[in-house]
Parts: C-alpha cells; structure tokens; sequence
C-alpha cells in the first residue's frame, strides 16, 4: 500500500498517455511482457538510423558479480547528490527545494546535515516538479541548479559557492535558463558539467503523451533536448554558445544551444569520466525504455535520438530523420518496469569488476543493473540488488557509487 501512495504522491517519470499525474506504474500490469532486446552496435536497422559502438575497449562474456545495495543514510526525496569541491562531502538536492549538506561518517554512513539554501517558496511539486538537478562548477566556485518554478517554468540557476558552500540566500542566485513548461511530467532536470567545463541540461519534451507538441524533433525549442552551454555571463547575457556545438552555424531556426534532441525525458544522463562518452537513459511511452550513447567522437557532432518518431527502435510518429541514432539498448514494460532510471558510468572506486559498465534501474521494479559490452552486442546483467523507488544515481569523486531513492533511502553500492 504505502508503495501504492508513495507512487501516486511523487507522480513521477510518468509516460502514461492517459494521464499527466500519475506513473506507468498503474498501467504496466497490462501490457504483455516481451523479450529485452539488445542492439548490434554499428547495425543499421530503419531509415538510415545508426547505433555506434562504444570507445571503451571492455569486452566481457561473463556476468559480474551480484551488488549489495547498502543503506547508508536519509533525506527527504533525496534528488540528486554531488560531491563538494575538494571534499568527501556532499550537496544534496531534495525534491521540495533544499540543498543539504552531507558527510560521510567514520563507519561509511552518509550524514545529512544542516539545510545550506532553501529554494523550497519557488518551487512546485506537483506533477513531476521540484528541484530535480544540481551540480558544481568545473572551478568549484558555483552550484546549478535545475528546478520547476511555482510558476511551472524550468529554471537552472547559479549560486556561488566558497569552501564549498552556498554563500548568498535563494535571491542570490544568477538566472541561466528560464524554460516554460506545457505539463506538469517529463520535465527532465539533470546537470552535468562536461570536460570542457560546460553545463550540461538535459529537459524532457515538455509532457503529456505522444508529444503533442512535436518538441522531440523541433530544434527551435529547448525541450526535448540535452543543453551545452558556457555557464559563463557575457555582454549582459548569462550564458554563451560554445563555439563547437553543433548547430552554431547554418542552422537557421535551430537553438544553438542544443547537443542532442529527440529525448522524451532523459532521466539522467552520465559522460564517462575515461572514454568522454555520453550515456544517456530516456523514459519511453508506453513501451520502451531506452539508453542512448553519443560516443566522445561523435560529442560535438551532435545527435537526433529520435522521439517522437520513433520510441526505442520502434517506429512512433511520422517519419524519422535519416541519421537518428538508434538505442544501444532498449527492454519492454512488461516483468514489473514501467520507466528507466539512469545512470552512471562505473569508473574507479570499489566496484572494479564494473569498470565501464552503464549502471541503471527501474522506477518500478528497482533492480540495479549493468550495460556491458559483450563481443560486439550488449548484454545488460541483473546484479541482483533491489532499491526500492530509485531516482538517481551518484559516482561519488572517489568512484563509490550511491542510488537515491524516492522513498528517502540513500544506498551505497557494495561488492557481496
Ligand atoms: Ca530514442
């Protein structure tokens, strides 16, 4: 029951048609479960659409190892987590609009403090709303925020930060993007700065179902897209282009802002901190889910990754752009998954039999599992640990891997 509640409370990841407030989670029981399938990387399936491999040169044939999925630590609808600069400590993002501090105790466990800025008067949860994203400036000296306004606009925002800490209160805050919302669910929400030191955002295609909008494909609007740009103010504007997106030039009507499109809700997204890969994992409609990968060469390059055209592999609505690139992996509703929950790239840290493995779940089911290259195919491995109403993933500096969960839990990766 309070499984039932706590799914209906949070309305979140929706990719129901029906209805805009409520998950998939209601509707799934229905829908017949088939057969995860797993793309060639490099097949050419529809339309011209590629799938690439990626640079990571892991070949693996055997399963990894099963994970414990520990309980380290509570919030309050724990969003997002990033780690302080030059600490073992945290900023942590709660749904409602506080930004806590954490730290991690002698005997491992995560120790959520004081309340560093609340933006809690600003922000609305309703739908699929709240401060969905937060990261830190490549020097250190800011924090970005992304979360939806009372006023239902998406709004990323920055915040200086000394010794790692928000220093001004929420008028503090220098506005980037403002981004309004037609419906209260897919409004994407995650940060990321990438090696260049410019914001990533990702923003869903604006919500309902189906897309009614187009937004997925239309390159004059921001939503249905992840976002490159130089946090950086200029000649009185808060943010530039940086010259090596891919539509800066000859692309009349296109925001020179975006790096990729045709994302429904890129539930977050991940740059593997070896490779410079973009994995990115995106909340299908009423069949698939999907992660996609724009690989570090292609980066600049840009991507179409279909919606609404297309979901998953399959062909959705009207006729898709020669060049959109396929999933590297997709899987079913059906089995008890309604919406997929990324991710991140496992690198360093404790769980060294993972290195290069994609990490993700479900919201619904909450198993953790792992994308690993098998020969020339994917192969996605159950590792057995379950987070109940898992949210978001964390790759702490040192390469320990943490899962947020809805429910409050914060739980650390463990080798068995
Ligand atoms: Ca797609």
């Amino acid at each position: 029951m309070r499984h039932l509640v706590v799914l209906l409370a949070l309305g979140l990841l929706a990719g129901c048609s029906s209805t805009n407030t409520r998950p998939k989670a209601t509707t799934t029981s229905t829908t017949a479960p088939t057969a995860t399938t797993t793309l060639l990387p490099g097949a050419t399936t529809t339309a011209g659409a590629t799938t690439t491999a990626t640079t990571s040169a892991i070949t693996t044939s055997v399963p990894p190892a099963a994970v414990a999925a520990t309980l380290v630590g509570r919030a309050d609808q724990p969003m997002a987590m990033v780690n302080r600069p030059n600490s073992d400590g945290f900023l942590l993002a709660e749904r409602e609009g506080r930004i806590r501090a954490g730290d991690i105790s002698g005997n491992g466990s995560l120790i959520v403090g004081e309340t560093l800025l609340d933006l809690t008067e600003w922000i609305t949860t309703t739908g699929e709303g709240g401060l969905l994203g937060l990261t830190i400036s490549k020097t250190g000296h800011e924090l970005f925020v992304n979360y939806t306004g009372t006023d239902w606009i998406s709004r990323v925002s920055a915040y200086p930060l000394v010794d790692g800490r928000p220093v001004t209160g929420k008028e503090g805050g220098r506005p980037l993007l403002d981004v309004a919302q037609p419906y209260p669910n897919h409004n994407g929400g995650h940060l990321l700065v990438d090696g260049d030191g410019h914001l990533l955002v990702g923003f869903g295609d604006g919500g309902w179902g189906g897309d009614p909008h187009g937004h997925g494909q239309d390159t004059s609007t921001l939503l249905g897209a992840i976002l490159r740009i130089n946090p950086t103010a200029v000649d009185g504007r808060p943010y530039r282009i940086p010259l090596d997106n891919p539509f800066v030039d000859d692309h009349p009507g296109t925001r020179p802002e975006i790096l990729a499109y045709g994302l429904r809700n890129p539930w977050r997204f991940d740059l593997d901190p070896s490779t410079g890969d973009l994995w990115i994992a995106d909340v299908g409609q009423d069949h698939l889910e999907e992660i996609d990968l724009l690989p570090a060469v292609h980066y600049t390059a840009g991507a179409d990754f279909g919606w609404a055209s297309m979901e998953g592999t399959r062909r959705f609505a009207g006729s898709a752009n020669d060049g959109h690139r396929l999933p590297v992996h997709e899987y079913s509703h059906g089995d008890g998954r309604c919406s997929i929950i990324g991710g991140v790239i496992v690198r360093a840290g404790n769980l060294k039999e993972l290195d290069g493995a994609f990490l993700y779940s479900d919201f619904c089911d909450g198993r953790i599992r792992a994308l690993l290259p098998d020969g020339g195919d994917w192969a996605a491995h159950d590792l057995e640990a379950v987070v109940e109403l898992p949210v978001s993933f964390t790759r702490a500096s040192d390469g320990t891997i943490y899962v947020l969960s809805a429910t409050g839990g914060i739980f650390r990766l463990d080798n068995l």
